[in-house]
């Protein structure tokens, strides 16, 4: 079966080359025709171990969105902002056999694409493996971390889906909780990540704001029960001081972005988590203080607050 890659950053990339090297059909989708010759230039997707002391080289083959191929096997591998464009621009492609696999960081998103796709299976995927690019479509595989795969409606699991990523080394496992591990790492997300932003701080650092996350933890914890996702509310407060203490010295991933001046993604981590306190009438004004802040603090910098 062969695979189609939408989105050639850190992850496209990783997942790109552990296809290619496990000698699995590939085909990279670039975004337009000045991406597609930035890529055929390079001609390759290159993959670095963290040390940076052993580099993969795969020659895959790229194409525009436009092309005729149908695709069995789609791997969207772009930003949340970017994944509704993207997903459009290669609709037409797609059928009711095709399988798109969304790794798209927050909530808000994958329901957007499926809203757009009705017609075909969506599988969304909760991934803690960590990758960053020195250079384009030279990803560097920094963290080994595990892929949660599963169904928003849930569809049973898709045969050979996951042995497929494993026969890659892509460690995937399916779950029939996938809502509940999302919801769980968005308000995870939504403690951490602004206030690293805020604060200009490591997550470890974190711990001078200990009342403001207890606070915090209270509100996304009677979010998510409002929300249906008890299991992903079990013992968040402890949960949450565990990945604190465990990324001590991580720079959060939003830290990140806005250290690289990119666009963060918000809109489906704390934005997401209002909409749905607002809608669910389930009061959190801190989570609200906290989303405002942090568009103020995105703004001083140059960035959008969406
Ligand atoms: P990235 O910014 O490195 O790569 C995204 C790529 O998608 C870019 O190359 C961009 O040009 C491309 N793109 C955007 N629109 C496109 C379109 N219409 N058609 C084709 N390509 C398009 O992002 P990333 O770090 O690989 O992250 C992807 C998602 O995975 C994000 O939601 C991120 O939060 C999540 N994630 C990343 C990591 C990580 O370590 N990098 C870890 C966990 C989760
Ligand atoms: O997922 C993360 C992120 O940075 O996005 C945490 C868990 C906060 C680790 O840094």
């Amino acid at each position: 079966m062969r695979w189609h890659i939408q989105g050639l950053g850190s992850l496209g990339c990783l997942w790109a080359a552990r296809f290619a090297a496990a000698q699995l059909p590939v085909r990279l989708i670039l975004r337009n025709p000045a991406a597609l010759a930035r890529y055929q230039k390079i001609g390759r997707v290159r993959l670095s171990d963290a040390n940076q002391q052993h580099t993969q080289s795969h020659p895959i083959s790229a194409q525009l969105p436009t092309h005729h191929e149908p695709i069995s096997r789609l791997l969207l591998a772009c930003k949340a902002y970017d994944a509704t464009t993207a997903i459009s621009q290669v609709a037409h492609r797609l059928n009711q056999d095709s399988l798109v696999v969304l790794l798209q960081n927050g909530l808000g998103s994958q329901q957007a694409v499926q809203a757009l796709i009705p017609n075909t299976r969506c599988i969304v995927a909760s991934s803690t493996e960590g990758a960053y690019l020195t250079e384009p479509f030279h990803s560097v595989f920094a963290g080994q971390g595990e892929i949660w795969l599963g169904s928003l409606e849930r569809h049973p699991e898709p045969e050979g889906l996951i042995n497929n990523c494993r026969d890659a080394q892509i460690p995937c496992t399916w779950t029939a909780t996938i809502e509940t591990t999302l919801w769980r790492k968005l308000a995870i997300n939504c403690l951490i990540n602004p206030l690293t932003v805020i604060h200009d701080c490591s997550n470890g650092a974190l711990i001078a704001h200990a009342d403001l996350i207890n606070t915090l933890c209270t509100e996304l914890h009677a979010l998510l029960i409002a929300a249906q996702h008890p299991a992903a509310a079990e013992d968040l407060q402890q949960q949450v001081w565990q990945v604190i203490n465990k990324t001590a010295s991580n720079s959060s991933s939003m830290r990140q972005d806005v250290h690289n001046k990119r666009r963060t993604e918000i809109s489906y981590i704390t934005g997401f988590a209002c909409a749905q306190s607002i809608a669910l009438e389930c009061r959190t004004p801190a989570l609200h203080a906290l989303h405002a802040q942090l568009q103020k603090a995105l703004s001083m910098r140059g960035l959008p607050t969406r």
